[in-house]
């Protein structure tokens, strides 16, 4: 065990369990509360996807000339079909069967979960990872200047962007790191590309990769401008030919999907980069959060000098975000009252009802 290992196991096991924050069958992921040493903490674990080898057993020459793999390894000793440790048959019907098994696990080639802590963890935080009522907001540009810039310019202060910088400047999860532009005279364009806190940095059907740039003016989407359009070019060339290059071509340019968030977490211009067959990101790459890096640079050509400041951008809060209680609520209730919806009728619960009369 490295010394960064013993670390790590000694805050998990010191984390005392207060509550289920979240959980997702579909993602396969939990997200606790609890303390550790008196101080909260998150604690979330997600199952990792199933392992196969990458490697390419064959190719065909395809009509467009590229090699594809025709099929994957799945002998490896703990694939899925090899790694079955126990079997046992639930039912089975006609020509189905279904049933439960119990896979062999291994902490280099078939972990059984990836952990994320967060310790010690702020409010904010555990408001986003709590289950909340999401709403659709539209953010105009006045909002934006009222109630939106104003909480983003709080943020900003507030120091929450460290470990942003502590990859840039700090040498944080440089071994981890999968590029780095960083030229000093330029540092305006200089970028980082690295695994996500999301991935496990193994399975390539979750590649989960994050570009973080050295330039600070950008802290959303809203602060692009059209002269910011060949700067964005250019970083979409580079990412699609970077990435497939770092992963031996077993992935490639247009099985990347590149995007950004909005509203993000934090507010220093970053770039999402995901494989294209990754379903499971919550609503990471859902519409209402997620925005084509190709949609942006093609909206900026239409947008005006003032770019995305311009823009009424539609988007999915949840009420335990802050923006929702700063204004946003009292936003979507006006912009739907405008639109003509009818207000919500009270429902009247027929076991609440029941209750009352008792
Ligand atoms: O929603 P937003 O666009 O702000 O997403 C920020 C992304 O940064 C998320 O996908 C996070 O998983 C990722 N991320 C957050 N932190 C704190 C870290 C970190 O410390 N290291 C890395 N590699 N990614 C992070």
């Amino acid at each position: 065990m490295s010394e960064a290992d013993v670390a790590f196991r000694s805050l998990v096991d010191k984390f005392r369990f207060e509550r289920v924050l979240n959980s997702n069958p579909q993602t396969k992921t939990i997200s606790l509360l609890g303390f550790i040493d008196e101080k909260s903490a998150i604690l979330t674990a997600e199952k990792t996807h199933f392992t196969f080898d990458e490697n390419k057993v064959g190719s065909q020459s395809g009509s467009d000339g590229i090699n594809t793999p025709f099929f994957y390894h799945c002998e490896n000793e703990y694939s899925c079909t090899n790694a079955m440790q126990e079997l046992r048959q639930l039912t089975s019907n006609d020509i189905y069967y279904w049933g439960l098994t119990v896979l062999k696990q291994n902490m280099d080639h078939n972990p059984t979960a990836r952990l994320n802590l967060i310790w010690p963890a702020t409010s904010v935080h555990i408001r986003k990872f709590e289950q909340q009522q999401l709403h659709l907001v539209r953010e105009t540009p006045e909002t934006y200047e009222k109630i939106v810039k104003p909480y983003i310019d709080e943020m900003y202060n507030l120091g929450r962007l460290k470990w942003v910088y502590n990859i840039l400047y700090q040498g944080a999860e440089a071994d981890r790191v999968v590029y780095r532009d960083f030229l000093e005279d330029n540092k305006r364009d200089g970028f980082v590309i690295l695994p996500d806190m999301k991935w496990d940095g193994v399975n390539l059907d979750a590649l989960y990769l994050v570009a973080i740039f050295y330039r600070d003016d950008l802290k959303s989407i809203r602060d692009l401008r059209p002269g910011d359009r060949d700067w964005l070019k250019s970083l979409n060339t580079k990412i699609r030919t970077i990435v497939p290059g770092c992963y031996n071509y077993a992935i490639r340019a247009d099985e990347l999907r590149i995007f950004v968030h909005y509203q993000p977490s934090y507010y220093h211009f970053h770039i999402h980069i995901v494989n294209i067959r990754h379903p499971g990101l919550n609503d990471g790459i859902a519409a209402g959060k997620a925005i084509l890096l190709d949609d942006v640079i093609e909206n900026l050509k239409y947008l005006g000098p003032n770019g995305y400041m311009n823009k009424t951008l539609t988007y999915v809060i949840g009420d335990n975000h802050d923006l929702w209680g700063r204004g946003l609520k009292d936003v979507v209730a006006k912009q739907l009252e405008e639109d003509g919806i009818p207000k919500t009728p009270k429902i009247v619960n027929e076991f609440t009802e029941d209750e009352d009369q008792e």
